[in-house]
């Protein structure tokens, strides 16, 4: 009993603490989710892609690196310096705050492609795993929309 009382007093202010929803429906580390995956076709001979998702952790994360069959994979941002794009690999990751989604799409962050073996061509599935400071590896099908698409729903843009 007096086991029993201890534990109860250890986790009731725990428990104060936490959001009202979330203390019981705290998913696994595991919940992250994956909105609309897609990477932008390539010229011949181009051998650099980008691909974008929306990723949405129940807890907070890090979305620390990526890898794919296609080709070598980084974590990058692209940044304005004036007039010149500037794309840095994103050593630390980025930070998936709990619940919040956070989009990797044209012009921020990017999984980067590099050493492309083949050009990607639209209506291409590319596999892509995503590596996450706690979660665990997430297999993506990314679907690749044709060259100058801004998302993934681009296809009769004209
Ligand atoms: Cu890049």
């Amino acid at each position: 009993m007096r086991r029993l009382v201890l534990a109860v007093g250890l986790f009731v202010p725990f428990c104060l603490h936490a959001q009202p929803q979330t203390a019981a429906t705290v998913e696994p580390a595991s919940g992250v989710r994956a909105e609309q995956p897609w990477a932008r076709a390539t010229a011949p001979r181009q051998t650099v892609g980008g691909a974008y998702v929306t990723l949405t952790s129940p807890v907070d994360d890090r979305l620390v690196g990526a890898s794919s069959p296609v080709g070598r994979a980084e974590v990058h941002e692209m940044t304005m310096d004036g007039q010149v794009m500037r794309m840095r690999e994103q050593k630390n990751g980025v930070a998936l705050p709990a619940g919040k989604p956070v989009a990797l799409a044209p012009g921020g962050y990017h999984i980067m492609l590099m050493d492309l073996q083949k050009p990607l061509v639209a209506g291409q599935v590319i596999a892509i795993q995503l590596r996450f400071q706690h979660a665990p590896p997430m297999d993506l099908e990314v679907k690749v929309a044709p060259i100058g698409a801004q998302g993934p729903n681009m296809e009769h843009a004209h």
